[in-house]
């Protein structure tokens, strides 16, 4: 059972721009970890930590395909270095505005730099859905949705739906 669980849209801590972490300690491995089991719980290929209310700059995946080898990426103060020029347009739908999804097009590569759980310096090249879920991950962290790269209008419809779900599962 995991003690972590994902906010859901209505939620101010879903806009806050996150902290960045001093170190990956003992503590942001736990985290870490306990994102990764809330993660795979959910049957989401990613997750930050925002989403769980902690307001640190900590992110985790896996992208990997049932049938494939499980991959998951721990990243402090994930910073992406680089974007290709080159575009692609992917579904997106994210565990704190669940059910709902959108097309968002983003840079189809990216290099990025991250403190991985052993609190050492990284950098990795990722296209992708990788490359697209780190760049998700990544705009949580500064408090974007993917919702913000949609039509005002298709904005409204999901966010609209959304606070009316959570006002009746507040009301019962
Ligand atoms: O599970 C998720 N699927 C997904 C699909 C396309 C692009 C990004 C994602 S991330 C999302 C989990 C989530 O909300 N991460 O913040
Ligand atoms: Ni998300």
């Amino acid at each position: 059972m995991s003690r972590l669980s994902v906010l859901v849209v209505p939620d101010s801590r879903l806009k806050r721009h996150a902290e960045p972490v001093a170190r990956v300690d003992d503590g942001v491995r736990r985290l870490m970890d306990g994102m990764l089991e809330a993660m795979h719980e959910a049957k989401g290929i990613g997750l930050a930590a925002p989403q769980v209310g902690v307001l640190k700059r900590v992110i985790v995946a896996d992208v990997s395909r049932p049938d494939e080898e499980p991959r998951d990426y721990r990243m402090a103060n994930p910073e992406i270095l680089w974007r290709s020029e080159d575009e692609v347009s992917g579904e997106e739908g994210c565990l704190s505005l669940p059910e709902q999804y959108g097309d968002v097009t983003r840079p189809a590569r990216i290099k990025v730099r991250y403190l991985d759980h052993q609190n050492e310096i990284r950098e990795m090249e990722a296209d992708g859905l990788l490359a697209r879920c780190i760049q998700h991950e990544a705009d949580h962290l500064e408090g974007v949705l993917f919702v913000d790269y949609l039509s005002l209008l298709k904005r409204n419809i999901i966010l609209r739906k959304l606070a009316k779900a959570k006002k009746q599962t507040a009301a019962v």
